[in-house]
């Protein structure tokens, strides 16, 4: 019986795996980081026995409250990736399974590789109306993409997305994965109506480095990135850097930054409601998009979320409180659960890559939805 994690996005420190019933492992840091919580390893041993893995340091990750009923994810094949029963203690992960194959992959969530990544840059940019712009480099060396959608023309509006600033918020590349195949779509509608009156500017991974080394929420340098973007630099923070510098050349009408979040079993939003320069205008634009999005599907709820930020204490350091306040648009941050949501739950998959990309299909009907509005 063997445990490894040494390929993209791998992340565990075997402890002890000499016994199926006993293997003790743990999680490790960001690098340069306290931060840690995705895991995503390999296990090859021998099948229908039952094992017995125990993540031994959850209790210190970055989100405790993440494990409260949380089923980890499992795949023989690394394309269908299925709960598998999973208990917490309040100190340590256990998860229970029985193998019916040699090799068992075993995730805090379904991981969005680096090769299929470039994979969807390398679909997108033959498309029809779809250009990439290479942004810069990041720390480890990497590429930092943006896909052109749309033709830049006077009078449409700039959309920007972007997702995974948290590298282990892996459903936020699931999302825009879906999100492209809808707008990438000549026949579908409310694309070409989109398309219409705007040009899209989307970022697909924010942080491929922290994606590649298996972290959970900093880049290669251990750089938070949603706290770098009110003073990012190429040292630390390059990655928002690259990003900033192209919205100022283009302008912002509209940002949504895509995350996951460990403890909410919901898809929520959080928007720049603290920011000094919050006003009337974005907040009916908040209002519609939500209306919007509440209409286009029942997986989206606006009931739970983040506490709202007071007036004028909004974080500056935030991606979609300090694009709102330096372009004066509506801004938020799209949060999906990695457990499940529970007013639509899913006992063998829960929330998962095929839920996260029919969400980036449903929430271009909100966005298309206050195109014409958003100046
Ligand atoms: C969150 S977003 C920061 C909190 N935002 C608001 N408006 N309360 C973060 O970066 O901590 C996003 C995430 O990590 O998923
Ligand atoms: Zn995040």
């Amino acid at each position: 019986m063997r445990i490894s994690s040494n390929f993209d996005s791998g992340n565990i420190q075997v402890i002890r795996a000499e016994q199926a019933d006993d293997i003790q492992l743990a999680i490790n840091k960001d690098n340069n980081s306290d931060f840690y919580q995705w895991f995503h390893f390999k296990l090859d041993s021998t099948p229908f026995i039952n094992h017995k893995l125990t993540i031994q340091n959850v209790d210190k990750a970055a989100y405790p409250d993440g494990w409260q009923n949380y089923q980890a994810v499992a795949s023989y094949d690394r394309e269908e990736w299925f709960r598998v029963d999973t208990e917490f203690d309040g100190k340590s992960l256990s998860i229970d399974h029985t193998p019916e194959h040699d090799i068992t992959y075993f995730a805090y969530f379904a991981p969005y590789s680096y090769e299929r990544h470039l994979d969807l840059i390398g679909w997108a940019q033959t498309c029809f109306d779809c250009r990439h712009e290479h942004l810069g480099e990041t720390l480890d060396g990497r590429d930092m993409s943006l896909l052109v959608v749309g033709q830049p023309e006077e009078g449409k509006k700039k959309i920007w997305i972007t997702a995974r600033q948290h590298p282990g918020e892996t459903m936020a590349e699931w999302l825009i994965e879906g999100l492209l195949e809808r707008l990438l779509d000549e026949d579908d509608g409310v694309a070409r109506s989109l398309l219409d009156k705007a040009v899209l500017y989307i970022v697909p991974n924010m942080n491929p480095d922290g994606s590649v080394r298996g972290h959970l929420r900093t880049n290669a340098n251990g750089a938070n990135l949603n706290r770098e973007w009110a003073t990012p630099t190429a040292e630390n923070s390059p990655e928002v850097l690259h990003v900033l510098n192209k919205m100022q050349q283009t302008g912002v009408d509209m940002f949504l930054d895509v995350h996951g979040d460990e403890a909410l079993p919901y898809n929520f939003v959080a928007g720049s409601e603290g920011i000094p320069a919050y006003n009337a205008r974005i907040a009916a634009l908040e209002n519609s998009f939500k209306q919007a999005f509440l209409m286009a599907t029942p997986e989206f709820q606006d009931e739970v979320g983040y506490p709202k930020d007071e007036p004028g204490k909004a974080n500056l350091t935030v991606a979609c409180n300090a694009v709102a306040q330096k372009f004066d648009c509506l801004a938020y941050t799209l949060e999906m659960p990695f457990k499940d949501n529970i007013n639509l739950p899913d006992a063998a998959y829960g929330w998962s890559p095929k839920r996260s990309k029919q969400l980036g299909e449903d929430v271009l009907i909100a966005i298309h939805a206050v195109a014409d509005t958003l100046r």
